[in-house]
């Protein structure tokens, strides 16, 4: 096992022992060996402590019982809120509004924003790497709206065709959609870049940070950011929270997506008025414990440091790609490790992707195979599935051994069985 700076200047033995999954055996007595962080994030013991402690003192629905649980958890709430705003630089509260997830916001954005503001002729613009969570909305968006989709095509190595944007990006284009971090490649995009180029045509730009949110720095005012949607789970938060940052004068132009209690003003027999942000666009019982349990997310990985956090994870990623890319046979996908976040997709050319998780799963390893919602990119790399590690700041290099020897195990296996 392998130490560099830093690996060693991280306490990930300390870190391990926040995480109350790790303490279990598999069957045969295997640790668990979690590289699926990509999918979803482990808990830290201090999140699964927050919600223990809203449904144990205080449950009560927000912004409407006037009594003592009502008003705590509504502060708890909206306290959370803060914490987001403050993690992804957002200049006020009200432009983050709670969503159930990186899927619902990108939607609430096609559905409020694109719906309205784009007519037949006008061009939205993804890339080649979208997950179908920030391609499928858009699809829809064009057919209701008569609009188009173009995309930015990949370089061999996986990243995007820069020099491409040129003649890609017009005063037809009003929205750029592309994703912080390929969910299969792992390349890291050029946001800031990227939103400078798309406001010099007009057009806005929204984030997919699903991946990118929890492992890089995120400022949205710095970045340009329209429009920001990620996951509380893949966050180290709850499931079933998420959040979609808007410009709140894109958020007050739009109509709301959702509607019902609580996003309203006035409502009449025969129409309604809308509530000010964030209110107009969370319509009914927010997710408010599990916003609450993001908040102590947050808490958590700004305590460990995102550049620390980064670090270690760029080192395994480092490590990950060295063992695994000196594997016979094995093919990993996506550029080199200074251009990418702590994913790794690979196949292995004796062994299907599913087959191959399925036996490193016997050894305690969690990784996973498929096409990762990513069908358009898996065609372009001509292959069906892949297998993925994606990595986390509570992996050890231990753990990429204990991957590249089941990997080679599996290998010899198939072999035996030609
Ligand atoms: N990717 C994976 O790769 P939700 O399911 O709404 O929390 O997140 C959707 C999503 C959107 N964009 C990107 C880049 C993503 O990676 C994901 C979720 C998971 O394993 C599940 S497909």
């Amino acid at each position: 096992m392998s130490t560099t700076a830093a690996t060693t200047e991280f306490d990930v033995a300390a870190v391990r022992r926040d995480f109350p999954i790790f303490a279990q055996r598999l069957a045969g007595n295997r640790p668990l060996v979690y590289l699926d962080t990509a999918a979803t994030a482990q808990k830290p013991q201090c999140v699964i402590d927050k919600l223990v402690e809203c449904y144990t003192e205080y449950n009560a629905n927000v912004h409407r019982g006037i009594h003592q649980l009502g008003d705590r958890m509504t502060l708890e709430l909206e306290q959370a809120r803060e914490k987001v705003q403050r993690f992804i630089g957002a200049t006020q509260p009200e432009e983050v509004l709670f969503t159930s997830g990186t899927t619902m916001s990108l939607n609430l954005v096609a559905f409020g924003w694109a719906r309205k503001f784009l007519t037949p002729g006008d061009e939205i613009v993804l890339s080649e790497m979208e997950h179908h969570a920030n391609l499928v909305p858009w699809q829809l968006a064009a057919q209701a709206t008569g609009a188009a989709l173009k995309f930015i095509p990949l370089t061999p190595d996986g990243r995007l065709e820069l020099d491409a944007l040129d003649s890609i990006l017009s005063p037809r284009t009003k929205l750029l959609a592309v994703t912080g971090m390929s969910n299969v490649l792992g390349t890291i995009n050029p946001i800031r870049e990227l939103a400078v180029r798309a406001h010099a045509v007009g057009a806005k730009i929204v984030v997919d940070g699903a991946q990118s949110v929890p492992h890089e720095a995120t400022n949205v005012v710095a970045d340009g950011i329209d429009f920001l949607a990620f996951s509380g789970h893949k966050l180290y938060g709850p499931t079933g929270i998420g959040v979609l940052y808007g410009r709140r004068e894109l958020l007050e132009a739009m109509d709301p997506f959702l509607t019902g209690g609580h996003m309203i003003r006035e409502v009449f027999r025969e129409r309604s008025t809308w509530a000010d942000l964030p209110a107009k666009f969370e319509a009914g019982t927010a997710p408010f414990v599990d916003a609450v349990g993001l908040g102590a997310a947050i808490d958590y990985v700004q305590a460990l440091g995102l550049e620390k956090i980064r670090a270690y994870e760029h080192e395994l990623l480092q490590q990950a790609s060295a063992k695994l890319g000196a594997i016979e046979g094995l093919t990993i996908y996506g550029p080199s490790p200074q251009h990418k976040g702590a994913i790794v997709s690979f196949t292995v050319d004796t062994v299907h992707p599913h087959d191959l998780s399925d036996l490193v799963d016997r050894e305690g390893v969690a990784i996973r195979a498929g096409h990762h919602c990513t069908m358009p990119l898996h065609e372009l790399l001509q292959v069906t599935a892949t297998a993925r590690a994606s990595f986390a700041f509570y992996n050890t290099p231990g753990e990429i051994d204990v991957l590249a020897d089941a990997i080679r195990a599996a290998q010899r296996k198939f072999r035996r069985g030609r």
